[in-house]
């Protein structure tokens, strides 16, 4: 939801409608990836702050500095903060903006996966380790090798393959990156370097990763989304094309890829046979929220599926001081997401 619709608000009235609230109030959270180890729940968010950098279509008022991770026995049980996991000043190769991170494990030891802006102002993908699913994290002295943009989300397949899904446009720079090298050419600009509207949108990335977890394989490849006559999505198509904040769950052997639409502020979701793809488009699986980011991620609990969230409530609608929540998500009988209000019949927001 933009920042000029929040006069509009009545933050009381949509905090009782809110179908949930925020998982903890000590500290601002954000684009929560939760995962379930050992029958337990982590949830791996961006730490927000209010750095008093100015607010930009790039995205530079979310100026993190590090990250904490939450742990809950239960999706419906106290959630703690188990403190710093990993602060910027401990990555040699990053200067700032820890965006969206995530995190999974291997053979007992735990890898926080997170972008971050490096010396030249350009989003890389890092990664950490640590023998705790709360870190503290020990990042690797370089960025990923050929990583770029935001948002990494990393998925276990079945066969104990791994997946980086990652990328972003506008602050985000996927588009800077379409010829294969980082284009500085009109920095100001968020929208420089994109398709055309009538050209295929510009695709979120995948690739596979090396065993130990801290290379990727091959070249990062396009997740293409493609809609019911199985053409990819144009980028004009603002309301279903990829944006930003990838995540990837398996439900009933089918691959469900979900993301941001950025500037149209739905998560979507879209479903394919494989973990790359192509993807056809299935829905949307989170109407707005107040706040103008929408970041969440999707993991089974003890037979029952949950949507991590985000939203402004709590700042009263300062965009970049979020709040992480979470609720039940529904599959109709052909697999179809139900689609989730976050506010009960409030007909303020889209
Ligand atoms: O938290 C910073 C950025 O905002 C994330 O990387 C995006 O997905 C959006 O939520």
């Amino acid at each position: 939801m933009p920042e000029e619709s929040i006069q509009h608000i009545n933050f009381d009235e949509l905090n009782q409608k809110a179908i949930s609230q925020p998982l903890i109030n000590h500290i601002y959270t954000a684009d929560p990836s939760a995962h379930v180890f050992d029958g337990k729940i982590y949830i791996y968010p961006s730490h927000d702050i209010d750095a008093g950098e100015a607010f930009d279509d790039l995205g530079s008022h979310f100026a993190m500095e590090d990250y904490h991770v939450i742990s809950m026995d239960s999706p419906t049980s106290e959630a703690k903060d188990n403190g710093v996991a990993l602060h910027v000043n401990d990555v040699p190769w990053a200067e700032k903006q820890m965006w969206a991170p995530d995190a999974n494990e291997k053979n007992d030891k735990y890898y926080l996966f997170f972008p971050a802006k490096d010396y030249d102002g350009i989003f890389k993908i890092g990664a950490a380790i640590s023998d705790s699913p709360v870190g503290p994290f020990k990042p690797q002295p370089q960025a990923i090798k050929k990583s770029f943009s935001i948002d990494p989300a990393v998925f276990k397949d079945d066969d104990e393959s791994y997946y980086m899904y990652f990328g972003g446009i506008w602050g985000g720079q996927l588009q800077r990156w379409r010829t294969g090298k980082f284009n500085a050419a009109e920095s100001e600009s968020p929208v420089a370097h994109l398709p055309e509207d009538n050209e295929p949108a510009l695709c979120a990335k995948v690739a596979k990763l090396a065993g130990d977890l801290l290379e990727f394989s091959e070249d990062a490849k396009d997740v293409v989304i493609v809609d019911e006559n199985g053409k990819p999505l144009l980028q004009g198509d603002i309301e279903r094309r990829f944006f930003e904040a990838s995540w990837m769950h398996k439900y009933n052997g089918k691959y469900y890829f979900s993301y941001s639409t950025g500037d149209t502020h739905f998560i979507c979701y879209a479903i394919g046979d494989n973990p790359y793809g192509p993807f056809t488009y299935a829905g949307r699986v989170l109407k707005p929220v107040v706040g103008w980011t929408s970041h969440h991620s999707i993991v089974e609990f003890r037979d029952d599926w949950y949507l991590f969230y985000h939203d402004s409530s709590l700042s009263k609608g300062i965009t970049h001081l979020r709040s992480i929540k979470v609720t039940k998500i529904e599959y109709d009988e052909n697999g179809f997401i139900k689609t989730i209000e976050p506010y009960n019949n409030l007909k303020l927001l889209v």
